[in-house]
């Protein structure tokens, strides 16, 4: 059995399979329309072809500089297997984007004796509040007690919208009014949460740009007062970034970077028109994982990220 066999073999085991080759069908349509001639058993090899990979990498949302860097692991997987014919190339390629993700880390280390608090953040419409709502589903399913804050006071609806969730989902749900402060809206979800016993609170933020300083000031004050009222929190900052805006996500994540402790990412509506390929640009450019990937619209449809899952099921035709 070969290092690609076993991947195969663990993914077709994973029980996240049908949704991770459902939700990526329209990205692998689109790569697998720029990869299956190169694939083809009578290509050569040659500079060209390496090339015209390189460059179904980077219309595929991989930077320039990332694809770049793919293609001289690949090279060097292609000498060590000794692969010289291209219809056996394409497993050779799949093993190196899995090989350059590297592994995934845990999401969030729990807290012990209070709420372990995560704060959700990110530009306006990228899939925060959805998100939440599908980790809130994740976490309740695993035996979890969930608590939601709907500390977006910014957008009217926002509450409603965050509300209409966790009825949905069946867990407990802390808000205070539209326009109020969030970090007072916080405050006293925190607070209440303790007493309720919550496992895990997942806040809601409104949608913000990060060249907004007082938007960035007001996240600020959100972490003393958190911190403030339980110590270490937030303890997870999770960014949210659309897949579908491809390379634009990754200067937007930078500016987050910059102005506050990212711990991971939700990549959402991979489902969509996204290509896929940002995954690797997200890992190498920003060096922060993604956490999860939205593959849908539903509550079921966030998915922990993992590496085989995701480019056994980006190139997969033969896997399904
Ligand atoms: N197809 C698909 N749609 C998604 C996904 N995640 C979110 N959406 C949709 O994206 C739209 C915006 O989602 P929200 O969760 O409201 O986004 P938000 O970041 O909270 O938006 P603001 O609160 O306005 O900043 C909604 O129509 C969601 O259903 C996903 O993974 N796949
Ligand atoms: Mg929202």
């Amino acid at each position: 059995m070969t290092w690609l066999d076993k991947f195969k073999e663990t993914f077709s085991i994973k029980k996240d399979k049908k949704q991770y080759l459902e939700g990526l069908k329209k990205s692998r349509d689109y790569l697998n329309s720029q990869l299956d001639d190169l694939f083809k058993p009578d290509k050569v090899m040659d500079d060209n072809w390496m090339d015209d990979i390189l460059f179904a990498l980077v219309s595929s949302d991989v930077s320039v500089e990332t694809a770049s860097k793919i293609i001289d692991l690949f090279k060097s997987e292609l000498r060590k297997y000794n692969v010289s014919a291209a219809d056996e190339a394409k497993n050779v390629l799949i093993q190196t984007l899995i090989d350059f993700y590297g592994d995934t880390p845990i999401d969030v280390m729990m807290a012990l004796d209070n709420p372990t608090v995560i704060l959700i953040v990110g530009v306006n419409g990228v899939g925060k509040t959805t998100s939440i709502a599908k980790l809130a589903f994740k976490y309740k399913s695993e035996g979890l007690n969930v608590g939601l804050v709907a500390a977006d006071t910014f957008r009217a609806g926002a509450i409603d919208q965050l509300r209409l969730w966790s009825e949905k989902v069946n867990v407990k749900f802390y808000h205070g009014n539209y326009q109020e402060d969030p970090s007072s809206v916080l405050v006293s979800a925190l607070r209440k949460s303790k007493e309720d016993q919550i496992d895990i609170l997942l806040c809601d933020t409104a949608g913000r740009l990060t060249n907004k300083t007082n938007l960035m000031n007001e996240l600020s004050k959100m972490f003393r007062v958190m911190d403030r009222e339980i110590s270490g929190a937030p303890h997870a900052i999770w960014l949210v970034l659309d897949a579908t805006i491809g390379q634009n996500g990754i200067n937007q994540a930078k500016q987050f970077i910059e102005a506050t402790e990212v711990g991971g990412i939700i990549l959402t509506k991979l489902d969509g028109s996204s290509k896929g390929g940002v995954v690797l640009s997200i890992k190498d450019q920003l060096g922060i994982k993604v956490l999860f990937v939205g593959l849908g619209e539903k509550e079921d449809d966030l998915k922990s990220f993992n590496p085989e899952s995701y480019f056994l099921s980006l190139f997969g035709d033969s896997y399904d």
